[in-house]
């Protein structure tokens, strides 16, 4: 057969030419294979991005350092390769240190409530995989996707979620630095992105990967060290102070469970901070702390032990009461009452504070017993 093939081709000086042809796109076709191949995910990235004119980069509801810092380097990338960047987000931005980011990279972020409020339909998602938190936000398909949480979001051109990562800031990292050539990165990025790192692990002591501890290194080089400190430790509003020295006086221990009610306050992002403080206390594992603001009664519960699930007992303890919601997560949870309908009016007899009081006891034990093994 090969030999047949051989005398075909030394009759037919067109055949060859043919077959020389064929030889080299099928060469150039391999390089160009591999070279897609080697290249980093960046680089597809960057070639998404410059396909639009215009994205918009969503982060998660109420969005953390993390998302912020990544939403940040998406941006950088979008507006190096001429496209226009917009940065959204459901919910708000919560807690006094995640507003002192935005103020110290002084961002402009876009609150949306409504699919329609999306500055364009081209979104790239960040620190999330599945668009959540707004009306239609199940009716979008992401054009990219980079995130560090497990789950089945993927983008319909470019899909990067690595949940063995400890943030998704380390996933921008890599990108900036592979596509570097030994540029230098600007100073406020690599600072946000170190920051989001150093947040979403706890200072690098939870849920790190050995990328976190190597992108950390790269970012340093780059990032400013007051600028760092700014941003890491924000002053803090005289009224959080207050409120922990409040919670801390007038706390009710039962066994590792303490609840503390605070009274009147003005920012119910204290009560989130007093319930951090409280939990450090030697011997609790638990806490509630609960505070008024105009008629709503506010619960921020943790936990330290992982038996206890804070966001169920929370729910389990305001069960049956009307005009109450509570839940969360594991280790932290709230809940919101209505003050006139703990005081009686309304449908329900009414359930006193200290009563109140005693169903977190009760709640945040029974949950620990129940999950003790006898
Ligand atoms: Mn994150």
């Amino acid at each position: 057969m090969v030999e047949a093939l051989g005398r075909a081709l030394a009759s037919d000086p067109l055949l060859v030419g043919a077959a020389a042809l064929l030889l080299v796109c099928a060469a150039i076709a391999g390089v160009w294979a591999v070279r897609r191949w080697r290249e980093p995910p960046v680089a597809r990235l960057e070639r998404v991005l410059a396909r639009r004119e215009e994205v918009v980069v969503l982060m998660h509801p109420n969005p953390d350092p993390d998302a912020m810092a990544s939403a940040m380097a998406v941006a950088h990338l979008a507006e190096s390769a001429g496209t226009e960047a917009t940065l959204q987000h459901a919910g708000a931005v919560r807690h006094h240190e995640n507003r002192a980011f935005v103020s110290t990279f002084g961002l402009d972020l876009e609150p949306i409530e409504d699919v329609n409020w999306l500055a364009c339909r081209e979104v790239v998602l960040v620190d999330h995989n599945e668009p959540r938190g707004f009306a239609g936000a199940a009716g979008i398909a992401p054009i990219a996707v980079v995130d560090h949480h497990p789950g089945n979001g993927e983008g319909e051109s470019f899909t990067d979620v690595r949940p063995e990562y400890g943030a998704c800031a380390t996933i921008l990292a890599e990108y900036l630095r592979d596509r570097a050539d030994g540029d230098a990165l600007p100073t406020e990025l690599a600072t946000a992105l170190l920051f989001g790192i150093q947040s979403d692990t706890k200072s690098l002591t939870r849920g790190c990967s050995r990328a976190e501890f190597e992108m950390s290194e790269y970012l340093h080089g780059f990032a400013d060290a007051a600028l760092l400190d700014r941003v890491a430790s924000p002053p803090v509003p005289a009224e959080f102070l207050d409120v922990q020295a409040r919670a801390i006086s007038d706390r009710h221990v039962a066994g590792s469970v303490a609840v503390s009610d605070v009274g009147e306050v003005d920012n119910v992002d204290a009560l989130a901070a007093a319930a951090e403080e409280l939990l450090r206390l030697q011997g609790v594992e638990a806490v509630v702390v609960l505070g008024t603001d105009d008629g709503t009664l506010h619960l921020s519960g943790r936990s330290s032990d992982e038996r206890i699930h804070v966001g169920e007992a929370l729910q389990s303890a305001v069960d049956g009461i009307p005009m109450s919601s509570a839940g969360g997560h594991a280790r932290m949870g709230g809940g919101q009452l209505s003050v006139p309908h703990l005081d009686g009016i309304g449908p329900g007899s009414g359930v006193g504070r200290s009563e109140l009081r005693r169903r977190l006891v009760d709640a945040l034990r029974s949950d620990a017993a129940a999950e003790r093994p006898t």
